[in-house]
C-alpha cells in the first residue's frame, strides 16, 4: 500500500485548519498511519525543502515553515501521494480548484495551508526524515 508525507504549515495550524485537513484526506480514504504536532528547525526544514535550495523564495518558505508548530503525518493508502497532492491543490493557492484546501482556504503560495509529497521516491525520503522509527 502506497504511503506519502503531508504537513499542515504554520499558517494552517494557526488558522485552526488541522482538523479539516485530517478530515479531508480521511474522508477520501487514506488512512492516518503516523501524526506529531512539531516545531521545524531551519536544519531540517532546509534538508526537507532541499531541491529548493538556492532559488529566490527558499529563504521565505524556511522562515514560514519555522515560524510556529506544524503538523507532520504519514497517510497510507491506493495512490496516496497523488490524491494527497489533488486533496491540496494546485500549489499556487490562485491556480487551486474550489474544493481543494488551498482552494478553499488560501491566496498565498508560501502560507498555502499543506504541503505532500510529490512522488513515492520523495515520500519514502521525507518519511525517512520525519518518521525514521516507521517502518
Ligand atoms: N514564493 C514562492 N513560493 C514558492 C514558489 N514555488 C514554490 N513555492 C513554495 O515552496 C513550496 C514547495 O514548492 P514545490 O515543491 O514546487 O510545490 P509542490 O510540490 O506543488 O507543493 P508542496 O506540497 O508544498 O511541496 C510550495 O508549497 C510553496 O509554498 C514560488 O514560485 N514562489
Ligand atoms: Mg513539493
Amino acid at each position: 500500500m502506497e504511503r506519502t508525507f503531508v504537513m499542515v504549515k504554520p499558517d494552517g495550524v494557526k488558522a485552526g485548519l488541522v482538523g479539516e485537513c485530517i478530515r479531508r484526506y480521511e474522508a477520501r480514504g487514506l488512512a492516518l498511519v503516523d501524526l506529531r504536532l512539531d516545531r521545524l528547525t531551519a536544519e531540517i526544514a532546509q534538508v526537507h525543502y532541499g531541491e529548493h535550495a538556492g532559488k529566490p523564495f527558499f529563504p521565505g518558505l524556511v522562515e514560514h515553515v519555522t515560524s510556529g508548530p506544524v503538523v507532520l503525518m504519514v497517510l497510507e493508502g491506493e495512490g496516496a501521494v497523488a490524491a494527497a497532492r489533488k486533496t491540496n491543490g494546485a500549489t499556487n493557492p490562485l491556480d487551486a480548484e474550489p474544493g481543494s484546501i488551498r482552494g478553499d482556504f488560501a491566496l498565498e503560495i508560501t502560507a498555502n495551508v499543506v504541503h505532500g509529497s510529490d512522488s513515492v521516491t520523495t515520500a519514502e525520503r521525507e518519511i525517512g526524515i520525519f518518521f525514521p522509527n516507521l517502518k
